[in-house]
């Protein structure tokens, strides 16, 4: 395990062994098949010397994901892209990988002409800080304390709303074209791994007062029809993706049902009447684990496969 000076020496547990932290150097990857890198900054200055080493590098952060000779690829969707890398894979965005999941059956009925995205993302996609965040300021309000905001919407910068009680329709800074760039990389990354540059995206994108497990409303417009029935066959058929959708019994998926699993869940599925072919679902997924570590794995997986 490596990482910068700072957690060198560290202990960690993993799977009943005990690991001890090293700093990464650009030495550090000599006889390693499979780099896993979680960190901007790192993943700029140490995969390039990575794959030197020889080994392939998985990268969870945004670095390289819209690099023309960079795969980025959610195994179930896009494993084609994988064959191409040059030494360096690409994971995508959390709130990406959850809806492209759901997206990838229905695209497989029917092109898509436009989608309109809202996401709804748990405070754990902030980090740890994110979290402390929303626990603290949920016992400030229990014990009718003041609250301090400290950490969202964007820790590094000076201004902090409250998220307890509270919905910020902000996450990460804002571009210049007045959309977060959160939002833009959903736009960008799904167009990429979708390998679909004329499908016309819009989102917005908003933190929630949940602790884990992003959700996501999702309105499709097809360029051929597709039912209910076949889009619930479609998800059903999809491995990665359960369909927990009867509204009889008030069944659809929920952020804290999500949380702790691998797939990823649809339900809400309807006809949108407003257009030819269209179709609402919702999105519930664990961020960080579909929308992060396990796809890096999964990719991981795949690699040894071949
Ligand atoms: O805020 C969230 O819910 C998702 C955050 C993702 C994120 C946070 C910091 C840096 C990313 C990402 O994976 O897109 C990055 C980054 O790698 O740019």
């Amino acid at each position: 395990m490596l990482a910068s000076s700072r957690s060198a020496g560290k202990k960690i547990n993993f799977m009943g062994k005990e690991y001890t932290v090293e700093e990464t150097t650009e030495n550090s990857f000599e006889g390693v098949d499979i780099a896993l890198f979680a960190g901007g900054k790192a993943s700029k200055v140490f995969a390039p010397a990575a794959v030197k080493a020889g080994a392939v590098c998985i990268d969870n952060s945004s670095t390289f994901r819209m690099d023309p000779e960079v795969p980025l690829v959610v195994p179930e969707v896009n494993p084609q892209a994988i064959k191409r890398h040059k030494g360096i894979i690409a994971n995508p965005n959390c709130s990406t990988i959850i809806m492209v999941m759901a997206l990838k059956p229905l695209y497989d009925l029917s092109k898509i002409k436009r989608i309109v995205v809202s996401t709804y993302q748990a405070v754990s996609g902030a980090g740890r800080e994110g979290m402390d965040e929303l626990k603290n300021q949920l016992d400030a309000l229990a014990n009718g304390k003041e609250i301090e905001p400290k950490i969202l919407p964007v820790s590094s910068l000076d201004k902090h709303y409250q998220i307890a009680s509270n919905l910020l329709p902000q996450i990460d800074i804002f571009m210049d074209n007045l959309y977060t760039k959160e939002e833009m990389k959903m736009i960008d990354e799904t167009r990429k791994i979708m390998e679909d540059d004329a499908m016309k995206i819009t989102a917005t994108t908003v933190r929630v007062p949940v602790y884990r497990s992003h959700a996501e409303s999702v309105n499709v417009e097809f360029f051929d029809e597709v039912s209910v029935e076949s889009a619930r066959a479609a998800l059903e058929k999809f491995d990665g993706v359960i369909v927990r959708d009867n509204p009889s019994e008030m069944i659809y998926p929920q952020p804290l049902e999500t949380s702790g699993k691998d797939d990823v869940e649809v339900g809400r599925i309807r006809k949108d009447f407003s257009v030819e072919h269209g179709l609402n679902f919702w999105v519930c997924g664990d961020q960080i684990r579909k929308g992060a570590a396990l796809n890096a794995l999964q990719i991981a997986e795949y690699l040894i496969r071949q």
